[in-house]
């Protein structure tokens, strides 16, 4: 399966270290290759194969924040 990456906007992370606790949660996902968070656009981009949109608001309600 090819990868693909998609677009994410997350509400609430204010820090370097919402940015890593987002980008720690959506990691653990089985087949997220990688993660890229901005807390000042809020913007969080998401690259694999096989995850599903339902799993990406789960993880990022884990870590505190919620998809916009
Ligand atoms: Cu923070």
């Amino acid at each position: 399966m090819a990868d693909i990456t998609k677009n994410y906007q997350v509400e609430g992370m204010t820090c370097a270290h919402c940015e890593k606790s987002v980008r720690e949660e959506i990691g653990e996902i089985l087949g997220v290759t990688d993660v890229q968070a901005s807390s000042e656009s809020g913007d969080v981009s998401v690259s694999g194969a096989g995850f599903t949109d339902e799993q990406i608001a789960e993880a990022v309600e884990e870590a505190g924040y919620k998809l916009k």
